[in-house]
């Protein structure tokens, strides 16, 4: 009794606290966001967490970026300009789960492949996860998947 009602103080607060970890993530690495990079296999294995950051680097004017919904995404609808993103340096923070799509919305980079769809889940990540080495070329800081760990614990009890 006293053993389970622990465990459940411990998931609780774990829960209510704030992300260990938030990683910036250069979109495309080195070659940034442009023409000829495949971002779906840059995006491939990375996992994005609420509060991670996307950094889009691109020449000011040569591209610019949308956040756009899945449909426009497919059919490369570029929304109103008023909606673009367009320093060359732009940050995007993850503030909500679920699915995310990007296009560059200059002449048809977007049918070209200039855009990148991604996944984000809910952080929920133990405060004193242990911060892995940086990998060279990869993002800043990378998440250890502590939510993989804590939700295979729940199950296990039962909670
Ligand atoms: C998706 O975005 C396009 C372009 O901004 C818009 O016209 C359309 O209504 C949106 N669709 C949905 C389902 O929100
Ligand atoms: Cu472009």
């Amino acid at each position: 009794m006293a053993s389970k009602a622990f465990l459940i103080t411990i998931i609780l607060a774990t829960i209510a606290a704030p992300p260990a970890f938030a990683t910036d993530y250069v979109v495309g690495d080195d070659a940034g966001w442009k023409l000829g990079v495949d971002y779906t296999a840059w995006a491939e294995g990375k996992d994005f967490y609420v509060g991670d950051r996307l950094i889009f680097n691109y020449a000011e004017g040569v591209h610019n970026v949308y956040k756009v919904n899945g449909t426009a995404f497919q059919q490369c609808t570029v929304p109103s300009p008023f909606e673009a993103l367009t320093s060359g340096n732009d940050v995007i923070t993850l503030a909500t789960a679920g699915r995310k799509w990007y296009i560059c919305g200059v002449g048809n980079h977007c049918a070209s492949g200039m855009k990148l769809v991604i996944t984000v889940a809910s952080s929920i990540a133990p405060a004193s996860a242990p911060a892995p080495a940086p990998i060279s070329g990869g993002p800043v800081m990378h998440n250890k998947k502590p939510m993989d760990f804590w939700s295979n614990w729940k199950l296990k009890i039962n909670f």
